[in-house]
């Protein structure tokens, strides 16, 4: 048994569930996990013996400009380590994580191993800003060891930073009792879905990387041949503009805005196509969430998504912007039921496969065995 420790951003993203997930499927396995968060992790909705949340007060002293939020988090950090005897600290996203790990292990009495994971937003974005780039980097090469949720991010990451630090490639995973396809009877109806119509779903933070415009172009030419709804689930910046959009372009009635969704597994369950078209995107944990439902996906070539996304298998990718071969591909496989089948089927064994929740925590599992073992 293990005694780790956990950082993560705990409000809705990407990282913070892969985080969450993780710590419970550890903690299901015996280990004791540690949640060292700002706030609750929004994932982390069931009692567990074997999980601690330790909250990080920051003081609000009126001499600081700026309340110093992450050298509350190395402090309670060395706390955490010293106080529960913590083997291992693993970090996700090396700004501002990383480094506050790096220090507290320097304040702590007892040694102990950092595992920082990259999950690309600190990297594509944070890692080209002057004012951040060697932090990060220090954050990166001080780690003991780091692991990132595809190959095209190792690449990124090297290639940005300038540095050589090797790092381990660790697929993101689904927790595959919670995403699987579901006989849901009523809810197509409910949403004023026809029962002839195709369903095609986009779920994100509505930030402008995630290019959701494309979403909506590639929607309508799609709509000018087929019967479709689009739901569009999530909120963000982009909202406003693209619900202006959705006017301007007279699909008011057939697209859906849903805004945050709790049990988006109950409405990947009831679509028949999943679009992600960003234009930065490490890995694509949506696509691997709809993929678990059976449901196939067109993505982007950028980042992780061909990695995700089997082309011609289990959906399809296209060029950044090229929303006439996102539609014309989504109308090929919409159109024949033979086809859709076979794809939602082929995306389903290939989550379950390439993707398995089991061999991933093992690999986590082995990364700090082998760390321990360093010792
Ligand atoms: O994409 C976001 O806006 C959220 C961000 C996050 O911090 O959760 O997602 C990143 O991590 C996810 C989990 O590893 C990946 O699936 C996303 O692709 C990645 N986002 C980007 O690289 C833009």
């Amino acid at each position: 048994m293990k005694k780790i420790g956990i950082t993560c951003y705990p409000t809705l993203g990407g990282s913070g569930v892969i985080a969450t997930e993780l710590g419970m499927k550890l903690a299901e396995l015996g280990h004791e996990i540690h949640f060292i968060t700002s706030s609750l992790p929004f994932r982390l909705n069931h009692v567990h013996p074997n999980i601690y949340y330790h909250e990080v007060e920051v003081s609000h002293y009126p001499v600081f400009q700026y309340p110093p939020f992450d050298l509350a988090l190395a402090n309670k950090m060395a706390e955490v380590i010293d106080q529960e005897k913590l083997d291992i600290l693993h970090v996700h996203y090396a700004m501002p994580h990383a480094i506050c790990a790096i220090l507290a292990k320097d304040i702590a009495e007892r040694d102990i191993k950092i595992v920082t994971t990259l999950h690309g937003t600190d990297i594509t974005v944070l890692g080209i800003d002057d004012s951040l780039r060697k932090m990060i980097r220090h954050g990166i090469e001080q780690s003991d060891a780091v692991t990132a949720v595809s190959h095209s991010l190792v690449e990124q990451t090297q290639e940005m930073l300038q540095i050589n630090k090797g790092m381990e490639v660790i697929y993101n995973f689904v927790n595959e009792a919670n995403y699987c396809k579901k006989t849901l009877p009523g809810i197509r109806e409910q949403y004023g879905i026809k029962q002839d119509e195709k369903v095609i779903i986009h779920i994100s933070n509505f930030r402008k990387v995630k290019r959701v415009q494309d979403v909506i172009y590639t929607f309508h030419k799609i709509h000018a041949n087929i019967d479709a709804k689009l739901l569009l689930v999530g909120d963000g910046p982009e909202y406003s503009t693209m619900y202006q959009l959705v006017q301007q372009l007279g699909l008011t009635d057939d697209v859906l805005f849903l805004g945050k969704q709790k049990n988006v597994s109950d409405l990947f369950s009831i679509s028949d196509l999943k679009l992600l078209m960003s234009e930065k995107e490490s890995f694509g944990l949506v696509l691997l969430e709809a993929m678990s439902c059976q449901v196939p996906c067109i993505g982007t070539n950028v980042g992780g998504m061909p990695e995700v996304i089997k082309h011609g298998e289990t959906g399809f990718i296209v060029e950044l912007g090229d929303s006439d071969s996102a539609s014309a591909y989504a109308i090929k496989l919409l159109e024949n039921r033979k086809m859709l089948e076979q794809f939602s089927e082929n995306a389903l064994t290939h989550a379950r496969e390439k993707f398995c929740s089991e061999t991933i925590v093992q690999q986590y599992i082995d990364l700090y065995d082998k760390l321990i073992k360093q010792e």
